[in-house]
């Protein structure tokens, strides 16, 4: 114990809660030695990972993981919430009471350290400074070098970010344990991996996964669980799985921010991330500021703030290409220190692959590897057509690597948001674009977001798998209150943002064509949204919002059948009002819906029968 405590002098940490926290678990977890972790100490984790063989080299200044092969993504059903209230169960939160949980939890935990190194990463979801700084602290405790590196890049990692806390006690306890991970029986009914965010207690316990979405944990157990339970409970703001972009016209010198969610494999990576079209290029440029979370507030000025509490991207690496994703692959370049996971690799090159990369895999399989680390050139037949890298394999990379960051990305104030998006992938129904200028139908929409199950046993064709506001798996407290919650805080500013539902997926039913190009083009409908908030165009009031006239689009240089176009600017009323009967049940299933998102809900179900009595 003295040796443990001496640890932590050396390293400086003076913050008596957090040397309390860190040597009750150091004896709990029977840790032989403690390391705190700050940013700077990246390239020795580096090298020592390489030395150990839990990274390899992959190009100048690049790394490459592989993870246990049942260990590759995140598990919802081995996700609690749990807290002391039993009003907090809902929907999606798997809630359990802490006294169920936390000794079932404790006890795969107990010890598990013997013998190992204990990382201590003190860390910050926010820039240093933003009003949001109390709820962002947070101690994770891990056993695994890896998730180090992981954390340095995805959040602000450092002893002087927890030291000097305004409130000392106030930090998120994250615990983590990997487990041995070939005993833990995933995906069986002997399955010991327990993923529990303790809400009420600021406290995270995740055992059984190195896997970056369970084991990094200021991402998104602490920034999107924990936040938005915080965000509820202080009664102070929203957290939230949006993306975060701005748009400067540099004609007129005005910039715009647009944040919003979309349901996995609906491209909000790709969207964050995108360029202006070659063709409006000259007038526009699109800034990043985050791909997966924003925490939203109201400002003293009565303007809905957002800023991305993350320092980097955990990015899927499947489909991203020159095409899809240009600044992603420039964040990942030489010299990035961008670490991959679970692609292909080849041991002899240090080269990496994904499927999407490149139209075909590299044609000489010397030396090459698949996520499994089974050599390419040794498969069988029946593995011949087998992805090379996992699907869910990963980038991790820094914000300050994106090459059309925002300059003013870690502005501790945030940035204004105009427009709050939703989009999933829909293959009809869904238009390019429809703006919704009231508050309560803005949150009705973003409660029946959802995307097109991917697999026919997922659910019935042309059914959405409804995804709340995209954060069905970080649903913390009951969806009702969420709802109420969502009310309160955007009905608060006194200058609204416009809401908007987006969709780039509409296909033609006869031979499957895209109707609308996607990727950069996307800005079109980003533009027609920026000038709605300004009142520059108004655009036809439709029963599920206001579309755009055609003429209010700029379309300038862009390749487009006149059919696809009107059927993407168009209602298809029977298809909604199809809709709106599964919106219902989805609906019926939360508790205390504020009667203002049942109020929407029949305002457009009635809007809609209007139209098809006009039309029939
Ligand atoms: C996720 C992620 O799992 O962002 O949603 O990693
Ligand atoms: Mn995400």
């Amino acid at each position: 114990m003295a040796d443990l405590e001496k640890s932590l002098d050396d390293a400086g940490l003076t913050n008596s809660s957090v040397r309390e926290y860190v040597l009750h678990w150091a004896q709990f977890l029977d840790a032989e030695r403690i390391e705190v972790v700050s940013a700077v100490d990246d390239a020795r984790l580096l090298r020592e990972s390489l030395d150990a063989g839990e990274i390899d080299p992959a190009g100048e200044g690049l790394y490459y993981s592989r993870s246990y092969s049942k260990d590759t993504a995140r598990s919802e059903e081995r996700t609690i919430v749990a807290t002391s209230r039993p009003q907090d169960e809902g929907v999606y939160n798997n809630w359990k009471h802490t006294d169920e949980i936390r000794p079932v939890v404790e006890g795969h935990m107990k010890g598990a350290m013997a013998g190992k190194t204990m990382y201590v990463i003190p860390y910050l979801m926010s820039p240093p400074g933003s009003p949001l700084e109390r709820f962002a602290a947070g101690v994770e405790i891990t056993d695994n070098r890896t998730v180090c590196l992981h954390m340095i890049r995805m959040a602000r990692v450092g002893i002087d970010l927890i030291n000097d806390l305004d409130e000392p006690d106030m930090f998120v306890r994250a615990v983590h344990v990997t487990g041995d991970l070939p005993t833990l029986g995933q995906g069986t009914p002997e399955d010991k991996r327990y993923f529990v965010t303790v809400a009420d207690e600021r406290t995270i316990l995740h055992f059984g996964s190195s896997y970056g979405g369970n084991a990094l944990l200021g991402k998104i157990a602490h920034g999107l669980r924990q936040a938005a339970y915080d965000g509820w409970a202080s009664g102070e703001f929203l957290g939230e799985q949006f993306m975060l972009l701005g748009v400067t016209d540099k004609e007129t010198g005005e910039k715009h921010h647009i944040c919003g969610g979309f349901p996995s494999a609906s491209g909000k990576t790709n969207l964050a991330m995108t360029l202006a079209p070659d063709a409006l290029g000259e007038r526009y440029h699109v800034e990043f500021y985050g791909d997966d979370i924003a925490w939203l507030w109201v400002g003293e000025d009565g303007h809905l703030y957002g800023m991305n509490p993350e320092n980097g991207v955990f990015g899927v690496a499947k489909d991203t290409n020159e095409r899809t994703n240009p600044t992603a692959l420039d964040a990942v370049a030489e010299d990035t220190h961008a670490l991959f996971t679970n692609v292909a690799y080849n041991e002899k090159t240090h080269e990496v692959w994904w499927e999407g990369r490149t139209p075909a895999p590299p044609a000489d399989l010397d030396g090459w590897r698949d996520w499994k680390g089974e050599l390419v050139a040794e498969r069988g037949a029946d593995e011949a057509d087998a992805p090379w890298a996992h699907p869910n394999s990963r980038f991790t990379t820094t914000l300050a690597n994106v090459p059309n960051v925002a300059a003013d990305f870690e502005k501790p104030e945030g940035v204004r948001i105009d427009a709050i998006i939703f989009g999933g992938r829909t293959r009809d129904r869904e238009p390019l674009v429809r703006a919704i200028t009231d508050l309560a139908e803005g949150v009705y929409d973003g409660l029946t977001l959802g995307a097109e199950a991917t697999a026919a046993a997922e659910g019935v064709e042309g059914k959405l798998r409804y995804d709340p506001m995209s954060m069905r798996p970080f649903m913390s407290y009951p969806e009702g209150a969420y709802a109420a919650h969502w009310l309160k805080i955007v009905g608060a500013a006194t200058h609204q943002p416009l809401f908007a539902h987006v969709n780039w997926f509409q296909r033609d039913p006869e031979d499957g064509h895209f109707r609308w190009p996607g990727y950069r083009e996307n800005l079109r409908a980003l533009l027609w949204i920026i000038a709605r908030t300004k009142g520059e165009v108004t655009g036809r009031q439709t029963p599920v919002g206001i579309l755009p006239l055609e003429e209010e689009l700029d379309l300038t240089g862009l390749d487009i059948s006149r059919e696809d176009l009107d059927t993407i600017l168009t209602v298809d009323v029977d298809r909604w009002r199809e809709e709106m009967r599964f919106r219902e049940d989805h609906l019926n299933q939360f508790h205390d819906l504020p009667e203002e998102i049942w109020a929407a809900h029949r305002r457009v179900a009635a809007a809609l029968e209007q139209e098809a009595s006009v039309t029939a």
